[in-house]
Formats: structure tokens, C-alpha cells, sequence
């Protein structure tokens, strides 16, 4: 079975997207989970991605409380129950990249509290990230993904690539690239890349110490990993891609019908809508290209406490969107 994709074919799923670090928020979707799971209405609870990373105050980012209390629900009901997928904003963290947006710094806040955490829950957390799968396909012919479709993942070549991803072969390999050349030689060039200085920027981003610390070498990566790499790069693209945005609808349409065809191929039955997050929507959900479910649980939702969950029997046939929106659900509202 393929390392990136879980394939359901029965049992109901209580789906949420983007988190972004909101413990309160959390905490509904979790009790809500498991109240009704004790009245046998949902089977397994699906994180969709981005559960880190708030845009207010550091101290109200629960980011890494939230993680701990996955992992540990996680072990405790089993990865059947309790799925988490992938987001852009964990990918980031597994790499040792900085993300920013305008002016927000998303990374330094996670890197610093995992760092306070120490090595051994740090290693715990990452491993965790490490091994998160991409890609939900079910019976129902729904598919769950934190990002919509995006051209490179729609091809059968994506498809390749990304149903057996390997960070850690890929790191491993940048690595043994870098290590081959002087560090300060790779350290005037990431201040010709960036415009900033290495050690600064390391200490900032990564949370390292100094020059003997183990992970002092982790931000120039930065320097390999670029969207040339072919791998990465489309990796990249799967988790940062805009969906319909900056293309003409025609074009998301056609791309959305090839990603559903292609990720098909071995699925327990034809996959025919996609339920991602990732976007902010107006309400709790948008429809897109006919085929499409946007679910914004809180983050992405406006206002926030639109914000929506979807029960989703695995097993029962869905033909298009549409058929979902009487099975949304409030944690926010009576
Ligand atoms: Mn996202």
C-alpha cells in the first residue's frame, strides 16, 4: 500500500481543516469527535492539514499542545481513528524551512517552542510530520486532501512521485550535496540569496544556538531545495498551490477532473469530488468547479465561527459535491 495515500472503504469520517494553532477550536472538534463516536455517528476523525501556526499572539498559539494531544489520541484509538494529513504549514518543519507570508513569520514561534520542548519530544514531533500521509481516497468516491488538485499532482508522474514520497532519502541526499562544499562558501551564498546573515537567520528561523548545535546546518537547505529539484518540486506545488486562483475557471475545471481521474488509479472506487481546506471561504464552505468542497473549520472560515465540520460515510457513493453540504456540522453554534 502506498506510503502517502489512505484508502477507506468503510466507517464514518468527522473531516476538519485548518486548525492554525487554535486550541479552543480544537478542543469542540475533538469532544465533538468523540462524543459522537461513543453514539456510534462517526468513526474516525480527519485532521486535514495546518494545524499549526496562529496569526495572534504567541501565547495563544496552541500549535504544539494541539500536536502533543493528536499524537497522543493517535496511539490511543489508532491510525485508523484518528487521521491527520499533511498541511503546507507541517511541511515546512519537517525541511527546516522558514515560511513567511507579508509580514508574518510563521516558522520561528513552532521552531523556539520546539526547540524549549528538547531533542527527544522534538525528534518525537518531527517523526510524527515525518510519516503524515497525503492523501485520503474512499468507497464514496470522496477524496481529502489539505490542498485541492494542482496541475503537477493531477498527472500520473505526480501521482509517482507523491504516493511514495520520502523525506527523509531526500534530505538525506541534499545533505550529502551540501556537506561536499565549504560552509563558508554556502554561507556567502545563502546572504547573496536571502540579503541576510546566516548565523542571525539560523537562530531566528531554526532556533539554533550556535555553530555546535546539531541542526546549525539545517537552513541551508534552503540553497538545494529549490522547485528545480523535480521532486520537490512538485511536492512543493501539491502543498502550496493556490487551486483556482490566478487561473481561468475553465482551466481549474479541466485540472480538478484529470487530478480526480488520476488519483482513481487504485482507489476503492472512481474518485469523483475532492474535499480539501487550505482556502479561505466566505461561511463555513465554498463548491468549486462542481467537483470541489472547500471545508474552512475555523482559520479560513468568515467569521470564524462559520466554521464547519463534514460527516462523511465512506462507504455510501457521492456523486458530487452538493450530496456533502447536508452533512456539515457547527462545534460553534447551538
Ligand atoms: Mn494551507
Amino acid at each position: 500500500m502506498s506510503r502517502r495515500v489512505r484508502d477507506f472503504r468503510d466507517g464514518v469520517a468527522m473531516i476538519v481543516t485548518d486548525l492554525h494553532g487554535d486550541g479552543e477550536a480544537y478542543g469542540r472538534y475533538r469532544d465533538r469527535f468523540l462524543e459522537l463516536r461513543a453514539q456510534g455517528r462517526a468513526d474516525r476523525l480527519i485532521l486535514c492539514g495546518d494545524l499549526i501556526h496562529s496569526e495572534g499572539p504567541a501565547h495563544q498559539d496552541m500549535s504544539l499542545p494541539i500536536l502533543r494531544d493528536v499524537m497522543r489520541l493517535q496511539t490511543e484509538l489508532g491510525p485508523d481513528r484518528v487521521v491527520v494529513l499533511l498541511g503546507n504549514h507541517e511541511l515546512v518543519h519537517i525541511y527546516s524551512l522558514p515560511l513567511s507570508r507579508g509580514e508574518v513569520d510563521y516558522s520561528p514561534g513552532f521552531e523556539r517552542k520546539l526547540a524549549e520542548a528538547g531533542p527527544a519530544f522534538r525528534a518525537e514531533v518531527l517523526g510524527f510530520l515525518n510519516d503524515l500521509p497525503f492523501f485520503v481516497r474512499t468507497a464514496a468516491g470522496v477524496m481529502v486532501a489539505h490542498v485541492g488538485p494542482s496541475p503537477a499532482a493531477a498527472l500520473p508522474a505526480g501521482r509517482e512521485v507523491l504516493a511514495e514520497f520520502d523525506h527523509r532519502a531526500l534530505i538525506e541526499a541534499v545533505d550529502a550535496g551540501l556537506a561536499k562544499r565549504p560552509l563558508a562558501e554556502l554561507k556567502a551564498e545563502y546572504g547573496r540569496l536571502t540579503g541576510g546573515s546566516y548565523d542571525e537567520d539560523a537562530a531566528y528561523f531554526l532556533a539554533v544556538t550556535g555553530p555546535d548545535d546539531p541542526r546549525y546546518r539545517d537552513l541551508l537547505r534552503v540553497l538545494a531545495l529549490d522547485r528545480r529539484e523535480p521532486a520537490f518540486g512538485v511536492l512543493w506545488e501539491a502543498f502550496f498551490c493556490r487551486n483556482e486562483r490566478g487561473i481561468s475557471q475553465d482551466v481549474y475545471a479541466s485540472v480538478v477532473a484529470r487530478f480526480l481521474e488520476t488519483w482513481s488509479n487504485g482507489a476503492p472506487a472512481a474518485q469523483r469530488v475532492i474535499v480539501s481546506g487550505h482556502i479561505p471561504v466566505a461561511g463555513g464552505y465554498q463548491i468549486v468547479a462542481d467537483r470541489q468542497l472547500r471545508l474552512a473549520s475555523r482559520a479560513h472560515a468568515h467569521p470564524d465561527h462559520a466554521g464547519l465540520y463534514l460527516l462523511l460515510d465512506c462507504a455510501a457513493p457521492i456523486q458530487s459535491p452538493e450530496e456533502l453540504v447536508s452533512h456539515l456540522g457547527s462545534v460553534f453554534e447551538p
